[in-house]
C-alpha cells in the first residue's frame, strides 16, 4: 500500500491520545505535567551542558512526548492480542519482570520500540502485567474468577479487525490508523461500572486487591501515565505544594552527578466511586500516578553490581536518611562517565566529531575508542535505560495496593508460562543495548 503510515507515527498519535485520555480521567496527571515540565525547563536553563548533550544524544526532542503506562491483564488471549496490537506501533516485548517474589500475583514485560530512530522520535512503553490466577489459593474463587474472565472480551471488534488488516497488507493507511487509535483506546479506558457484584468484588479483593482489579472490569484500565523529568528530587519535593501527596521513598538508585538506570516515585491511588452489578454503589483505587528519571543502561556486569549494592542497602521509611544511606552504599559503583566505559558498566553510543569525520580512513576495526577520545575525533554518548526494575516496580505497585502488598507467593518465575500465554519470546534487553552500541561502533569503523 502506497499511503501507509509508520508505525512511529501510529505510536506518536497513540500515545498522545492516551495522554490525553487519562489527563481527562485523572486531572491530577495534568498537575503532574505541568510540575515535571517546570522543573525540566528550570534544571535545562540553569544547565546548558545538559541541554547540550541531550540534544547532541537526540534525547532532547523526546524528553516532552516520553511516557510510560501501566496495564494488568488476566488471560493469556488478551495478552496475545495486546502483543499484536502494540506490533501495530512498533512495541516489542521486552524483558521478563516476576513479581510474585515480591507479593505481587502477576509477571510482566514491557511493550516498547527498540530501533534507534524509533526511541529517539517517541519511547511510549507499557509495563503490563498479567495476572497469576494458578496463585489463588481458594480453589473455587479461582474458578469463579477464570469464569468470569473468560466471558470477557477488552478489544472492540473493529480493533481486532485493524489489527488482522494489519497483519494482512503489512501497515495502516492513514484513515486505518486513524480508526486504530480510536478502537484501541477503548480496551485502556476506565469504566466506573464493574461488571460483578459487591459480593465478588469484596471476595476477589480479600484474596489480593490486584485481583478485583484485574477481573472486575471491562477493559484493562491504564492505570498510570508517567513524564520523565530531568530532577526527580525536586519534583518530589514540590508535589505537595501541586496539592498531590507523593509516596515516601524514591526507588531505584540515589540521585548521582551521573545518572543510571531508573528513580520513580508516584503519588497514591485514588479513591473512585463505582457500580456494582445490581447498581450497589462502592469504591475502587486503583489508578495513580508516577515519575521517573532515567539515566544510563548498564552492561550485565553493572547491573549485578547495582542489585547487590540495592540489596545491601535495604530499604528506609523517610527518604531523606534512606537517599543518604543509598548514596554513601553507592560510593561503590563509579560515578564518571569515563569510569563506567573503561570498567565496561554501562552502555555507550559512539559518534565521529567532525575531526573524526576528517580522518575516517585511519580509523580501523578493533581501534581503542578511549585512543580516539582523547584525540577528539569521537565521543560517547550514554544510552539511555529504556526498561524497568523490578525491585522498583515492586515498591511501586505496593504503594498502590496499601501495605506490603499481601503474603509471599511461593510460586516460582515462570518465564515459559509468560512467553506462551504471550504467544512469543521477550527480547533481552541487554543484547539489545549491547547492539545498539555495536551499531554505532560499526558506523564509526570500530567494528
Ligand atoms: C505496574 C507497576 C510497575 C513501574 O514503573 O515500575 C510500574 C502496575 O502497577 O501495574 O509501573
Ligand atoms: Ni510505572
Amino acid at each position: 500500500m502506497a499511503n501507509n503510515i509508520t508505525a512511529d507515527e501510529i505510536r506518536e498519535k497513540f500515545s498522545h491520545a492516551m495522554s490525553a485520555m487519562y489527563q481527562q480521567e485523572v486531572p491530577q496527571y495534568g498537575s503532574l505535567l505541568e510540575l515535571v515540565a517546570d522543573v525540566n525547563l528550570a534544571v535545562l536553563e540553569n544547565n546548558p551542558l545538559l541541554q547540550q548533550q541531550l540534544e547532541n544524544a537526540d534525547e532532547l526532542a523526546r524528553l516532552n512526548v516520553e511516557r510510560h503506562g501501566a496495564i494488568r491483564v488476566g488471560k493469556a488471549q488478551e495478552l496475545a492480542t495486546l502483543r499484536r496490537l502494540f506490533a501495530v506501533m512498533g512495541m516489542q516485548p521486552v524483558g521478563y519482570y516476576d513479581l510474585a517474589q515480591a507479593g505481587v500475583p502477576v509477571h510482566s514485560t514491557a511493550f516498547r520500540p527498540v530501533d534507534d530512530t524509533a526511541l529517539a522520535r517517541n519511547p511510549f512503553r507499557v509495563f503490563t502485567s498479567l495476572l497469576r490466577l494458578e496463585l489463588i489459593e481458594n480453589e473455587a474463587l479461582r474458578k469463579k474468577a477464570a469464569a468470569i474472565l473468560a466471558k470477557r472480551n477488552i478489544f472492540t471488534p473493529r480493533c481486532l479487525a485493524l489489527i488482522d488488516l494489519h497483519e494482512e497488507q503489512g501497515g495502516l493507511s492513514e484513515s486505518q490508523a486513524n480508526e486504530f487509535v480510536k478502537e484501541a483506546l477503548e480496551t485502556f479506558r476506565w469504566h466506573s461500572h464493574a461488571t460483578v457484584d459487591a459480593q465478588t468484588y469484596q471476595a476477589l479483593h480479600d484474596q489480593h486487591r490486584l485481583i478485583a482489579d484485574v477481573v472486575c472490569f471491562r477493559g484493562c484500565h491504564i492505570n498510570h501515565l508517567t513524564p520523565r523529568t530531568l530532577d526527580i528530587d525536586r519534583v518530589q519535593a514540590l508535589m505537595p505544594e501541586y496539592g498531590i501527596s507523593p509516596k515516601a521513598i524514591i526507588e531505584g538508585p540515589p540521585r548521582r552527578e551521573f545518572q543510571i538506570l531508573l528513580r520513580q516515585t508516584s503519588f497514591k491511588a485514588l479513591e473512585e466511586p463505582i457500580l456494582f452489578a445490581g447498581e450497589r454503589q462502592g469504591t475502587h483505587t486503583a489508578r495513580f500516578g508516577e515519575i521517573e528519571q532515567r539515566g544510563i543502561a548498564l552492561t550485565p556486569k553493572g547491573r549485578a553490581l547495582y542489585d547487590e549494592l540495592l540489596l545491601a542497602a535495604g530499604s528506609g521509611k523517610d527518604n531523606l536518611s534512606h537517599q543518604h544511606h543509598l548514596q554513601e552504599v553507592f560510593s561503590r559503583l563509579p560515578d564518571s562517565d569515563t569510569l563506567l566505559r573503561r570498567q565496561e558498566l554501562a552502555y555507550f553510543r559512539y559518534r565521529l566529531t567532525p575531526a573524526g569525520e576528517m580522518h575516517r580512513q585511519s580509523i580501523k576495526p578493533g581501534d581503542d575508542p578511549q585512543l580516539l577520545i582523547e584525540r577528539g575525533w569521537l565521543v560517547a554518548q550514554p544510552v539511555t535505560y529504556e526498561d524497568f526494575l523490578p525491585v522498583s516496580a515492586a515498591g511501586i505497585f505496593q504503594s498502590n495496593l496499601g501495605g506490603d502488598g499481601g503474603s509471599r507467593s511461593h510460586g516460582h518465575a515462570s518465564r515459559e508460562a509468560f512467553e506462551q500465554a504471550l504467544g512469543a519470546p521477550v527480547a533481552n534487553e541487554f543484547e539489545l543495548y549491547q547492539q545498539a552500541e555495536d551499531r554505532s561502533k560499526r558506523r564509526c569503523g570500530l567494528l
